[in-house]
C-alpha cells in the first residue's frame, strides 16, 4: 500500500472558554488537519496544533513540505518515520519540524491500523482499558475557579488540573485552596505553571505548596532547564511533573539523565508521534516514571493503553468542536474508541465553518 497524497487544512478550533496560562492565553487552538490517502482507498487522519495563530500558516506549510518527502512510499509507519529523521537530519527536528514529524506520524499510524482494521492500542498489542483522566483548564482565582471545580465532578473526571503562576503566591494558594475545597477528597488536583517562575521563586512557591495535596506541581521553571527541575524536584515531597515540551524522544532521554522530574508527561505531536512516543514509554518503564499524556486525547488514550507505566490522561480536547465523536467518560476514565485506527471522524460542516484564512 502506497502513499498517494495528503492533504492539509488550517482551522482555528472552537474552545468551550479561552485557556488562560501565565505564560500567554489561547482563545481558539490553530491546528493543522492531516488527511492521508493510499492507493488502496485507505485513509489516515490527524492533526498538529501550534499555540499562536500568527504560525498557523508557517505550519501548514511545513506540514505539506514535509508530507511531500512521503509521496509514493510504502505505507510502513516505522521505515516512514527513520525516513523523515534522516531526511531532516541536517536541519533538525525541533519545533515546526519536530511537530510536523508528529502530527504526519500519528496520521500514518492512524492509516496504518484502519488497514488492518483494528484500533491503535490494538494494533500496537495492548487492550482497550479505561485510562483516568483530569479535566485541564486555565488560570483561574479563588472565585471563578469553583465553578470550574463543581464542572469536573459533574461531568465525572477523576482529577483536575489548574493554571498557576499569579503574581502573588497568596492568589496562587486561594485558587488551589479554593478548587480543593470544591473538589473534596476524591478528585485529584494538579498545578502548572507553564514555566513562569524564576528558580529560585520556583523553588520558595513549589517547598509552600507541600502540604496542599496537589498530584503534582507542572513546569515550574523553563522546561529545558534540567538543572533547576531536579533541585526543585530533590528538595520538594510533591511530584514535579514536566515533558510537554520534549522535542522527541532524545529530550526526553536527557531529561531522565538530569533527574529533572518525578513524573513525565510528553505530548503526542512534540515526542515525535506514535513511533516517538513508543520510544519515550520504554525510557519512562527503564526508569520507573509514571508516563502521563499532553494535549491530542484521541492518539494519547490509546498510546497510555501500550505504555507499561501509564498514569493520567489529559484532557483538554483542542479538536472537541470539530470531531463527530465525544470522548468517552466514565467512572473518571477515557477508554479509546473500539473503531479502526485513531477513531477520529471530523464533523465536515464543523470544519469548514472553522477554516482559517
Ligand atoms: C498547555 C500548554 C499549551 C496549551 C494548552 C495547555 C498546558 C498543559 O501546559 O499542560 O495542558
Ligand atoms: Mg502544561
Amino acid at each position: 500500500m502506497k502513499i498517494t497524497g495528503i492533504r492539509t487544512t488550517a482551522v482555528l478550533a472552537p474552545l468551550p472558554r479561552p485557556v488562560r496560562t501565565a505564560s500567554g492565553a489561547i482563545e481558539r487552538f490553530p491546528l493543522v488537519l492531516i488527511d492521508l490517502s493510499t492507493d488502496a482507498g485507505v485513509e489516515g487522519r490527524a492533526y498538529s496544533l501550534v499555540y499562536l495563530p500568527e504560525l498557523l500558516p508557517a505550519l501548514e506549510r511545513c506540514v505539506a513540505a514535509m508530507a511531500s518527502m512521503l509521496a509514493g512510499r510504502e505505507l510502513v509507519p516505522r521505515d516512514l518515520h527513520d525516513h523523515l529523521l534522516k531526511r531532516c537530519r541536517l536541519f533538525g527536528l525541533k519545533g515546526m519540524t519536530g511537530i510536523a514529524l508528529g502530527g504526519l506520524d500519528m496520521a500514518i499510524w492512524d492509516a496504518w491500523s484502519r488497514a488492518r482494521n483494528e484500533p491503535l492500542a490494538r494494533a500496537l498489542g495492548a487492550e482497550l482499558r479505561p485510562i483516568k483522566a483530569y479535566n485541564s483548564v486555565g488560570l483561574y482565582d479563588a472565585a471563578s475557579v469553583v465553578e470550574i471545580a463543581e464542572e469536573t465532578l459533574a461531568a465525572g473526571y477523576a482529577g483536575l488540573k489548574i493554571k498557576a503562576g499569579f503574581a502573588s503566591f497568596a492568589q496562587d494558594l486561594a485558587a488551589i485552596r479554593a478548587a480543593r475545597r470544591a473538589l473534596g477528597d476524591d478528585t485529584a488536583l494538579m498545578i502548572d505553571y507553564n514555566q513562569s517562575l524564576s528558580p529560585p521563586e520556583a523553588m520558595a512557591r513549589c517547598k509552600a505548596l507541600d502540604d496542599e495535596g496537589l498530584t503534582w506541581i507542572e513546569e515550574p521553571v523553563l522546561a529545558d532547564d534540567f538543572a533547576s527541575c531536579a533541585r526543585i524536584a530533590d528538595a520538594v515531597r510533591t511530584p514535579i511533573q514536566i515533558g510537554e515540551n520534549f522535542n522527541g524522544p532524545g529530550e526526553m532521554r536527557a531529561a531522565i539523565a538530569a533527574g529533572a522530574m518525578d513524573l513525565v508527561m510528553p505530548d503526542p505531536q512534540y515526542i515525535h508521534g506514535v513511533t516517538g512516543w513508543l520510544e519515550a514509554s520504554a525510557l519512562a518503564r527503564t526508569a520507573g516514571l509514571p508516563m502521563s499524556s499532553h494535549l491530542f486525547a484521541e492518539a494519547a488514550s490509546h498510546l497510555l493503553c501500550a505504555t507499561p507505566t501509564a498514569d493520567w490522561l489529559e484532557v483538554m480536547d483542542a479538536a472537541g468542536g470539530l470531531r463527530r465523536t465525544p470522548l468517552q467518560l466514565r467512572d473518571g476514565c477515557v477508554t479509546p474508541w473500539d473503531a479502526p485506527g485513531l477513531g477520529i471522524e471530523w464533523d465536515g460542516a464543523a470544519v469548514a465553518r472553522q477554516r482559517a484564512g
